[in-house]
């Protein structure tokens, strides 16, 4: 149900209060997406109301949810210019004079998003007296992307298998696409990738096609286009020709075959995700071509149908191993400029990968004539997985309210992601899904927590951490008070928890090989220099950490000039960010008066004291909330203590051999 349980307002008075302003509501409108907003309010308002809310055919309705261009509407004091402002998605919901709750958009989409939102008002206890909302999502496409392939293995999941079951579609619909586009909707998300970067050309050929269709047209009602990942060398795969050189007349024009292809089978398709060059993906580079050749041959398929090209810039490969930071300003900020309007750059948070923490990515604020967009990471894959309770809410914010350091008044990154920076032509916010077949859908009850977080955050980059960490614990655990404060202080925590069990002061990239799970920081034998964990922390006798200042790497000159003096210092270096961009002596002096050994020891302490807190925080709500969820809980937070030990335990002693220096006080003794 996730976080649309609509558990029942317990207190009476405002039960009360919400039936005596809600006697009935009426939904005039045709067609499939009229039907779910009628079928929502229905349920939602039953559920929470404990009284069957009657659907009344009149115009005179307590609450009336119509589009823009009803009578109600236009005799309103409404202004024209309010209602334009909600453009394609946005909605109103005012409480008019007549006492009646007016919710109108332009679109039965509108709608449906307002609907969610005035049961969420519901869900989270809020009055809705005097309502007065206007919301419009401010970035244009709120994407998921599923690493997931075709024989239902996920490359980063954690939460059982894909839910896309290939091989019983096109005709059977598995009930949960419909619960899945639902849940998508609740937040605003319109646009899903179902399959893996790492692409498998298979799925452009029509026996796949036919299935996406069929996918596609569940989707639809709901606000959600279909995308698909294309694999670059697909002409040579599924195409039979000699060669996937975007500069070659063949290539470009076998692209554009498919491209109407496709729209055969999903009209409104939305276009494009790939991934070129990067971790051994075919690209534009195996032709001596640059990735605005391979994009822009992509994006001139797609345009005539309204698609686009979402290119990843997410790009790192043996041609430079000096410092994998800076690869993708390399590649890309010579070719700022050079894209096609219906191309995206989609760039990951940070430069290396979805770490515990990164430092904003260095394009951001580097390329002004592009559409850049953001690509979080939902699945934990750096983040204890499905096993361990981290919640992302503070961590894409961190990254989404860095300046840039631009002239601009507009100049945080979130800016550049809801184009204020820059006038782009399109906005894009994309989260790798980590969304499974097991039961709750995310394996970790609060992987539903990071979904919803990114979802919200998609549509309003502005809204705040903790809002967000409100909303979702009243919708999924009600609003018993003590739970609710209680849950959002484990959640607000968490993160800050994870980064000083892994990877405290700017480490990182320390994670075991290959699967990313548990500590590996000594791991040094695999076959390119960037792999191996030693390559980041670079620990010797003097010191450890990357220095990627002017004597070293200088990565940090790819960013804007005051971004860049201020990281550049050690003095000004945020100390979250201090190993990530310099190499520092064991003996330097920290903030807190600790010598920057007893510092790494008391922070690896630190992140062990705060999940042993979190234990005894959950163990308080047994009875409060229902056994299942609690057990759940209750057993995951047992194991994330034993790994936090196991990642403090294992990191010092590794560490320990270089700094040759005794643990301080407070630190239990490794085992
Ligand atoms: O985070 C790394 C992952 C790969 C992933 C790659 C990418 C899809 O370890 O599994 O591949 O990033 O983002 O392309």
């Amino acid at each position: 149900q996730l976080w649309l349980r609509y558990d029942p307002v317990e207190e009476e008075a405002l039960r009360a209060d919400y039936i005596s302003q809600i006697q009935n509501f009426n939904v005039p409108g045709e067609g499939a997406t009229f039907d779910l907003i009628r079928e929502e309010l229905g349920l939602g308002l039953e559920k929470m109301l404990l009284s069957e809310i009657a659907e009344s055919q009149t115009e005179e309705a307590s609450l009336l949810v119509v589009l823009s261009d009803h009578t109600r509407v236009s005799r309103s004091d409404i202004s024209k210019e309010t209602l334009s402002s909600l453009g394609e998605e946005g909605y109103l919901i005012r409480s008019n004079e007549q006492n009646q709750i007016l919710l109108t958009a332009n679109t039965p989409l509108g709608l449906y998003y307002g609907t969610f939102h005035f049961l969420r008002r519901l869900q989270t206890r809020q009055s809705i007296n005097d309502l007065d909302i206007v919301s419009v999502p401010k970035v244009e496409t709120r994407m998921l992307n599923h690493w997931d392939n075709l024989d239902r293995t996920s490359e980063r999941g954690y939460a059982g298998f894909a839910i896309w079951d290939w091989h019983r579609l096109p005709d059977y619909l598995d009930p949960i696409y419909a619960e899945y586009a639902r849940a998508n909707a609740s937040l605003g998300i319109n646009a899903t990738v179902p399959i893996n970067v790492n692409s498998n050309a298979l799925i452009l050929t029509p026996m796949y096609l036919e299935k996406v269709k069929a996918l596609a047209d569940v989707f639809r009602p709901y606000g959600i286009k279909m995308y698909l990942t294309a694999r670059f060398s697909a002409p040579v795969q599924i195409g039979g020709l000699k060669t996937a050189d975007p500069l070659d007349p063949a290539v470009a024009n076998w692209w554009k075959e498919k491209v109407d292809e496709i729209y055969e089978y999903v009209p409104d398709f939305g276009g494009f995700l790939v991934k070129a060059n990067s971790e051994g993906q075919p690209g534009p580079h195996d032709y001596g071509r640059n990735h605005a050749d391979g994009a822009n041959m992509m994006a001139k398929a797609l345009a005539p149908h309204g698609g686009k090209v979402i290119w990843r810039a997410f790009v790192y490969s043996e041609e430079n191993p000096e410092d994998r930071h800076k690869q993708a300003n390399d590649q890309f900020v010579p070719l700022d400029g050079q894209f096609e309007d219906n191309v995206l750059i989609q760039v990951k948070n940070g430069a290396i990968d979805f770490q515990p923490r990164e430092p904003f990515h260095p394009l951001f604020g580097a390329m002004n004539k592009t559409n850049l967009a953001m690509e979080f990471q939902i699945t934990q894959e750096y983040l204890g997985q499905a096993t361990q309770l981290v919640f992302m809410g503070p961590y894409y914010k961190e990254c989404l309210d860095s300046d840039t350091g631009i002239k601009n008044k507009n100049s945080l990154v979130s800016d550049v992601i809801d184009g204020s920076a820059y006038q782009q032509k399109h906005t894009l916010m994309a989260g790798v899904a980590n969304i499974g077949t097991d039961r709750n859908w995310t394996g970790h009850l609060f992987g539903q927590s990071n979904w919803y977080a990114f979802g919200r955050l998609a549509w309003d980059p502005d809204i705040s951490a903790q809002q967000i960490a409100d909303e979702w614990v009243k919708m999924t655990f009600g609003a018993d008070k003590k739970v609710e404060e209680t849950i959002k202080s484990i959640m607000m925590e968490s993160r800050e928890a994870a980064v000083n069990y892994m990877t405290p002061l700017g480490l990182h990239h320390l994670m075991a090989t290959g699967h990313h799970y548990g500590p590996g920081p000594w791991v040094s034998n695999l076959g390119r220099p960037e792999w191996n964990p030693v390559y980041y922390h670079r620990a010797d006798k003097e010191g450890i950490g990357f220095d990627r200042t002017e004597s070293g790497s200088n990565a940090i000159g790819q960013y804007n000039k005051s971004v860049a003096k201020r990281f550049s210092s050690l003095k000004t270096c945020p100390e979250k960010y201090l190993l990530w961009f310099h190499h520092v002596s064991w003996d330097y002096q920290m903030q807190s008066g600790n010598i920057l050994w007893d510092e790494l020891a008391l922070r690896y302490q630190q992140g062990v004291n705060q999940v042993r807190d979190f234990k005894s925080q959950w163990a308080t709500l047994e009875g409060k909330v229902d056994d299942g969820r609690f057990e759940h809980v209750r057993m995951l937070l047992n194991i994330q203590e034993k790994e936090a030990i196991w990642w403090k335990d294992s990191s010092l002693l590794y560490f320990q051999t270089f700094s040759e220096r005794a643990f301080p006080d407070g630190i239990e003794k490794p085992k």
